[in-house]
């Protein structure tokens, strides 16, 4: 039973002296308003020494609260969107003691994730994901015979993703257990955007609806006997009745009960409306304010920095949302120089201004900077049609989130060869954000695609050239894959250019790579010092020039930041005539858990000293 304001004890009681979650039930409100408090000092402490997502926490600590004191967790199925802002849940259900560990080699996730705790519904990390997973939860529990809730968590950002509404369109018609809680604070990473935004925006916002819903409520209220029924079957129906008694949200249309909004900080008033909601057993739709960055000042004035953070000084104003000293700062900047001699460059982002860098071109050229919300899908397909009008569409997409575009790149783009340029960031080791994060894929899906050519820089210079290149010299479909984080090379760059960069003192042994890694194969080669080195900057599909330049060795070695299967390793050995005799592949196979990049690096074979083993590994092998 949840315990109201006046009958409770006020004694507080401490996250450590808790049975966590099922003794959070027996907290009064004063006593659950104190732990809200010791939840967002332990969440500012450890993210500001771990890095990670503060802002959209900081928002959710209530109703992380609210849901674990309504729910029965893990019965009651609890799906946290894009998964991001659920360390309060990872903190109520057994993951105290672990959390300083939070976004470590070997710790606790930072998303929900099924293989550390029962308690996480489904995987997340990807948006949008979670109502299409509640509806097979929701049916498949329902085929067992269980009637716990399914539970969705799902923010207002993420809703702009098109697969939120397939989950929709399914769920509302399902008449099973199914949740839907908006955490809507007017905030993607940024701003959010697009009429969906204005729209839930203006719902949040308009009294005059819920003025009109509360009188008519009242009214049947003081209508004896008859009243109370017809209130419930008005409010918890579809009818043209309630259509003309009050404005229709959307969410009713689609055949949900919509309950709010409720203030998402105010513990009584979300509770009750999610006990409201588990007691209709049937789609209900719960419509939460909260404030992004709630009850620490700096995230509270500006959210969209402190979203995702790598550890920061407490108190500083406003932590680096991305460095100017990046890849993505430095694509960025090129594309508006370009942009300035070039009107018909446009550039797209799903929702990533700041983290690709596009800032600079969106402050200078607004008409031809598109925020598409976190649709990535709609970006590539948007691309084409701004391609198709005789524009130079570039999407700048982290390597991850472009995995969702599949299809759009095949039948939207390559089919009909239209020039679009994909720029790929934070491609290879992404760090701590872990396996669902990690952009090792993009090699291997992009090359099974015809039409489609891949630039690795592995500096700066290299991927201004590139991209010059990819604007202007290149047809079809082009993807300029750059990682995360900044230009630390000290190769010798005199020999720029988007093809390839050949050292060759006629050793046995050819040593080819590209991107980021290259840097470390330099130094290997330089210590070992009995191999040529072969850098692909264009990676796909290969000249001629380099396969004749491979095919004169008997020995290679190919250090590929990226999936093993598909990548360019095998691509490059399936176009060989003649067979080296000896072709050693260090690249990655499987999921990559969260870990520093230099330790991913290390791990997976890429450091210098690894290399330098596999180096001699191979040669002594052929001695
Ligand atoms: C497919 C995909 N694209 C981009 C992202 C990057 N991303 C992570 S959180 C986020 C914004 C989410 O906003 P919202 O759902 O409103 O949550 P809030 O942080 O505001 O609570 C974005 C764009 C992602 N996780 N998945």
């Amino acid at each position: 039973m949840i315990l109201n304001e006046t009958n409770s004890p006020k004694t507080p009681k401490k996250l450590s002296e808790l049975k966590l979650p099922s003794e959070l039930k027996t907290l009064s409100i004063p006593q659950c308003k104190e732990l809200c408090r010791e939840i967002r000092r332990l969440l500012i402490k450890v993210v500001s020494k771990n890095g990670g997502h503060l802002s959209s926490n900081l928002g959710t600590v209530e109703l992380s609260l609210a849901i674990h004191r309504v729910f029965e967790s893990p019965a009651d199925k609890i799906i946290w969107d894009v998964g991001h802002q659920s360390y309060t849940h990872k903190i109520l259900t057994g993951r105290l003691n672990k959390f300083s560990s939070l976004r470590k080699e070997n710790g606790i996730s930072g998303f929900p994730k099924p293989s550390e705790s029962v308690h996480d519904g489904f995987i997340s990390g990807h948006s949008s994901n979670s109502i299409s997973a509640a509806c097979g939860i929701a049916r498949g529990m329902k085929l067992r015979g269980d009637n716990h809730h399914t539970v969705v968590v799902i923010g207002d950002g993420a809703f702009t993703g098109g697969l939120a509404y397939e989950g929709l369109n399914n769920a509302g018609k399902s008449n099973d257990n199914i949740i839907v809680i908006l955490n809507h604070n007017d905030m993607s990473i940024s701003k959010n955007v697009g009429a969906l935004a204005k729209y839930l925006s203006t719902i949040r916002s308009k009294p005059e609806y819920l003025n009109t819903k509360k009188t008519v409520e009242k009214i049947l209220d003081s209508v004896p006997s008859v009243g109370a029924p017809i209130k419930k079957a008005i409010v918890t129906s579809k009818s043209a009745l309630k259509g003309a008694l009050y404005h229709s949200t959307m969410f009713e249309d689609f055949g949900f009960v919509y309950l709010g909004p409720v203030d998402g900080h105010n513990l009584l008033e979300t509770e009750r409306a999610l006990a409201t909601a588990k007691s209709l057993n049937k789609p209900v739709f719960v419509h939460v304010n909260t404030v992004k960055g709630k009850g620490y000042y700096p995230a509270e004035q500006n959210p969209g920095a402190f979203h995702g953070v790598s550890s920061f000084e407490l108190f500083a104003k406003n932590p680096e949302v991305i460095s100017d000293d990046s890849f993505s700062a430095v694509f960025g900047k090129e594309l508006t120089k370009l942009a300035k001699f070039d009107k018909k460059i446009c550039a797209s982002t799903a929702a990533m201004k700041y983290g690709t860098g596009l800032q600079y071109f969106a402050k200078q050229f607004p008409q031809r900077f598109f925020d598409v919300g976190i649709a990535e899908q709609h970006a590539v397909t948007f691309s084409s049609g701004l391609s198709s009008a005789g524009m130079l569409p570039v999407f700048a997409v982290y390597s991850s989130f472009l995995q969702r575009a599949y299809d759009q790149i095949l039948h939207d783009s390559s089919i009909d060869n239209k020039h679009i340029v994909l720029a790929v960031d934070r491609a290879g080791f992404v760090g701590e954000d872990g396996e669902t994060h990690q952009g090792l894929f993009d090699v291997s899906f992009l090359t099974t695609i015809p039409n489609v050519t891949i630039f690795s820089p592995s500096c700066y210079e290299e991927l201004s050239h590139c991209l010059v290149t990819a604007l202007y010299d290149t047809d079809g479909i082009v993807a300029i894959r750059y990682p995360k984080g900044n230009d630390t090379s000290s190769f010798d760059k005199s020999d720029i250019n988007a093809d390839f960069v050949y050292t060759g003192k006629n050793n046995s042994t050819l040593v080819i790579t590209y991107g980021r890694i290259y840097e470390n194969a330099v130094k290997a080669i330089n210590i070992t010092n009995y191999c040529d080195l072969l850098k692909l900057t264009k990676i796909y599909p290969f000249e001629n020039d380099v396969i004749d330049i491979v095919e004169q060795y008997d020995n290679i070695i190919f250090f590929e930041e990226g999936m093993q299967s598909g990548g360019i390793a095998e691509h490059l050995i399936s176009s060989l005539k003649h067979f080296p005799k000896n072709y050693k592949i260090v690249a990655v196979n499987g999921y990559v858990k969260q870990a520093s990049v230099s330790r991913q690096l290390e791990i997976y074979g890429f450091s210098v000293e690894k290399m330098i083993d596999t180096i001699i590994g191979v040669t002594d092998e052929k001695a």
